[in-house]
């Protein structure tokens, strides 16, 4: 596989700019504060690719509001496509039950990771279940969810950066950006 040292090499297009990220993640900030305004929020992220995204939302929310971590992972898939058979690696570190609950996502693709998060969550009685996404792939939806805030809908490309990885790297890019072809394929001998 080629991959250079320099990740920003390997990005064929930027799709979103550092700008767009933060201004729209301060827009659904604005709107999640607006709804749960006088609530027990908790906000709930999925790591690791909702990192930097979970981060950054959670200051645009001036409530007084909790957040847990879980991290699962989809198995018996590929670098760039998902199972759906997910393992849960971190469990919620507290209670949600009677919590309104915001699951934060930094991408829906299929929908299989979280519509398996949604029933386990659902399992935990929270008062409420919604969900957040950065970036929604309507295309490539094999469940059907109802996503509540949706930062963008983006094409079918495998996008990388701002938390999203292709084989582990590239999360730690400001932007989000469409790989090189020649990074998933290399070229024949
Ligand atoms: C990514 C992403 C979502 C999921 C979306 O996670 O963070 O959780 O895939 O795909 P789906 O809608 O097709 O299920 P991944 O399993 O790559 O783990 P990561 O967050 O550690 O990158
Ligand atoms: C998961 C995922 N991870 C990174 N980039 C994408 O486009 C993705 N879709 N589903």
């Amino acid at each position: 596989m080629i991959r250079s040292d320099d990740l920003h090499a390997d990005i064929g297009e930027i799709l979103l700019t550092e700008e767009a990220i933060r201004t729209r993640t301060a827009e659904l900030g604005a709107q999640v504060a607006a709804d749960y305004a006088g609530r027990a929020l908790t906000l709930v992220s999925v790591l690791k690719g909702s990192l930097p995204f979970m981060a950054d939302l959670m200051r645009e929310i001036p409530l007084p509001l909790r957040i847990d971590l879980m991290e699962v992972s989809s198995y018996g898939g590929t670098a760039t496509e998902s199972s759906g058979l997910v393992r849960i690696i971190k469990d919620l570190s507290a209670s949600i039950a009677g919590e309104d609950v915001l699951l934060v996502e930094d991408i829906i693709d299929t929908g299989l990771t979280l519509n398996y998060l949604v029933r386990y969550l659902r399992g935990k009685s929270p008062a409420s279940l919604r969900i957040c996404t950065l970036l929604d792939k309507p295309a490539r939806r094999l469940v059907d969810l109802p996503v509540d805030y949706v930062g963008f809908e983006i094409p079918d490309q495998f996008v990388v950066g701002y938390g999203l990885d292709y084989g582990e790297r590239y999360r730690n890019l400001r932007f989000v950006g469409v790989l090189r072809p020649e990074v998933y394929a290399p070229p024949a001998e």
